[in-house]
């Protein structure tokens, strides 16, 4: 018995038996990783492989934000949509990314697939649902159009709009009724000639987010073309609003976002904004109203 023991456990320490089992461990290992990662090999690599820039600029300051990197990477926080990580359970991206993705934070967008040619996968609008980001005619990311409150000049000075005092700002171009209560906002404030203490007609109105009587960053301006920087910014009690949303404070408008296709304006008609091989996109946010032509946000959906 002792003996028997004695002779098999010599033959496990044999080298020969050891790597026999070694190699047998290693075959079964590499089967089953084969069959389990079979549909994510790539035979043939990419059939697509393009870089697309998308710049989303502040146009009061001429500041890009671009997107982050690291949008539909392994690596990356932001992949928030995996609709089209796999088509006919075939990963389309490069092994562990994306179709679209970003690798760092230059604003280029890699559009890259091993199937040739789901063109519905491949549009601004994926990559920011991919990014976890809103993007529609009246929203990207955190910037939302509105038209803001109500401005009029309460002439008389009793907190109620009378039909025939100035209207400084309409909301969706549409006057306030007879009898609207105004409310006052020291944040609401106009540029006029120096000394000047009280608004007249074409005077601009700015909204003096900080406060501080220079128009400066941050500052919205409500009405009339662009004033200089710096510019004072002075307080007038007759300036009054109205307050739509009855929370005490004036909000103020913020422009539609503009698309622009830097490259093919005729881009702008498809009802899908697909990315195509360096066909760049800018997105211009407070940028002044454009004619609907020179925006390429679709018609209907985006
Ligand atoms: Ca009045
Ligand atoms: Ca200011
Ligand atoms: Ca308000």
């Amino acid at each position: 018995m002792g003996k028997a023991l004695k002779k098999q456990s010599r033959g496990l320490r044999d080298p020969r038996i050891q790597w026999s089992i070694a190699l047998i461990v290693i075959m079964i290992t590499g089967v089953f990783l084969y069959i389990s990662y079979l549909p994510d090999l790539q035979v043939g690599g990419l059939k697509i492989d393009w870089r697309v820039k998308l710049h989303i600029v502040d146009y009061r300051y001429n500041i890009n934000s671009t997107p982050p990197s690291g949008i539909g990477a392994p690596w990356g926080q932001y992949w928030f949509n995996h609709t089209y990580d796999r088509l006919n359970g075939v990963w389309v991206g490069p092994p562990d990314y994306a179709p679209i993705n970003t690798r760092d934070d230059t604003g280029t967008i890699y559009v890259q697939s091993a199937v040739c040619c789901p063109a519905y996968v491949f549009t601004l609008s994926y990559f920011f649902s991919e990014w976890g980001q809103t993007l529609t005619k009246t929203c990207v990311g955190n910037y939302c159009y509105s038209p803001g409150e109500t401005i009029t000049y309460d002439t008389n000075d009793d907190n109620i709009f009378q039909t025939g005092e100035p209207v400084i700002h309409a909301a969706g171009n549409i006057a306030p009724a007879s009898n609207t209560v105004l409310k006052t906002d020291p944040h609401l404030r106009f540029i006029g000639p120096i000394n000047s203490v009280s608004w007249s007609s074409g005077d601009p109105i700015v909204y003096d987010t900080n406060n501080n009587g220079i128009y400066d960053a941050g500052d919205v301006l409500v009405s009339v073309s662009e004033p200089p920087r710096g510019s004072t910014l002075t307080f007038d009690p007759k300036i009054k609003y109205v307050d739509s949303n009855s929370d005490g404070t004036y909000n103020f408008p913020v422009t539609p976002p503009v698309l622009v296709s830097t490259k093919d304006t005729s881009r702008c008609d498809p009802s899908v904004l697909g990315l195509s091989d360096k066909y760049d996109w800018t997105i211009w946010e407070w940028r002044p109203t454009l004619a609907a032509a020179a925006n390429c946000f679709p018609t209907s959906g985006v």
